[in-house]
């Protein structure tokens, strides 16, 4: 009899948008990039600008690896055409 296996699917790897602080981006412009690319309220993405603000970084938000690396590249294109320094990165979740 052929030989049976289980099998067993696990849930694919999430990644998280790790924004970074810096001296230079103006808060107003995080809060827009936060509400824009990772859709969240203005409420909401004043709270995470502030945390990062203080923290020296925060989470946007939690993706599967090609939409967190999208999210990563529009936030930075977004930043380079305003002129502003500020950095993005994903990194896996755990
Ligand atoms: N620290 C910046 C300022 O005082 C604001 C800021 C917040 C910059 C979050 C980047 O990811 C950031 N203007």
């Amino acid at each position: 009899m052929a030989e049976k296996k289980l099998q067993k699917t696990k849930p694919p790897q999430m990644y998280q948008v790790v924004m970074l602080n810096d001296d230079y981006t103006p808060m107003e412009f995080v809060v827009v990039v936060i509400q824009e690319f990772f859709n969240k309220d203005r409420e909401t993405a004043t709270q995470i600008m502030l945390k990062i603000h203080l923290d020296g970084k925060g989470i946007c938000g939690v993706y599967s690896r090609d939409v967190a690396a999208t999210k990563v590249q529009q936030v930075q294109e977004a930043a380079r055409q305003a002129g502003h320094p500020l950095q993005c990165l994903s990194e896996p979740v755990e």
